[in-house]
């Protein structure tokens, strides 16, 4: 059991939700005459998919994004928290979900920050607006929300570089973009994550 739980949690399940699914696992062995491999681990799966079902908020997500074309998502953290591979996760699924998704990279500020949000988008397979290294953050935002108005795109998202809350110019530097993109569109962004 406690291998199953390492296994969860370096499998990024959470240490939360690795611990229910443990304890669901534990309870219903205890009933179980079978106790081989295999059924522990048909166990874990029900219990993987029940955990799933009961957190599926895919209707209100997808029903919110019919009233805004383009649906506009703005990306802001602090270093190396993920937001960039959370975009190339976001952008694949609503790929999937046959949406047309342009991503914007307001990174301009780390070095290969382009380099590494275009092999996201490139494996989503979906659009990208950049600049050169160094340019103002805004005017990314500015031509991703031009091109998503001109292409009618369903959603766009808008990766930033990291920053501590703590350095005031950055977050300044955040307002500006979201200013900027309230000029495009005034009701953008829909959502900050
Ligand atoms: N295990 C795990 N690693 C992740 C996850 N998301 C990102 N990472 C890793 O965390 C590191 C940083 O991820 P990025 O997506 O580049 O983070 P970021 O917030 O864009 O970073 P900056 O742009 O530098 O601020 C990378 O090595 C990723 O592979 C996740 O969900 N699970
Ligand atoms: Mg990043």
């Amino acid at each position: 059991m406690e291998d199953l739980e390492e296994i969860l949690i370096t499998s990024d399940i959470g240490m939360e939700t690795s611990e229910k699914i443990i304890e669901a696992t534990r309870k219903s062995l205890k009933s179980e005459k079978d106790r081989t491999e295999e059924k522990i681990i048909e166990i874990i799966k029900n219990e993987l998919v029940k955990s799933l079902e009961e957190n599926n908020t895919n209707e209100s997500e997808y029903n919110k994004l019919d009233k805004f074309k383009p649906y506009v998502i703005l990306i802001v953290g602090v270093n190396g928290a993920g937001k960039t591979t959370t975009i190339g996760k976001l952008a694949h699924n609503y790929k999937q979900a046959g949406l047309k998704v342009i991503i914007g990279s307001a990174d301009t500020f780390r070095a290969a920050a382009n380099e590494q949000l275009e092999i996201w988008a490139n494996r989503a397979g979906v659009g990208l607006i950049q600049r050169e290294h160094g340019a103002d953050p805004s005017a990314v935002a500015f031509d991703t929300l031009t091109e998503a108005k001109k292409t009618n795109a369903d959603i766009v998202i808008i990766d930033t570089a990291g920053r501590l809350h703590t350095k005031s110019n950055l977050m300044v530097e955040l307002s500006k973009i979201k200013r900027v993109l309230a000029k495009v569109l005034d009701y953008a962004p829909n959502d900050t994550f």
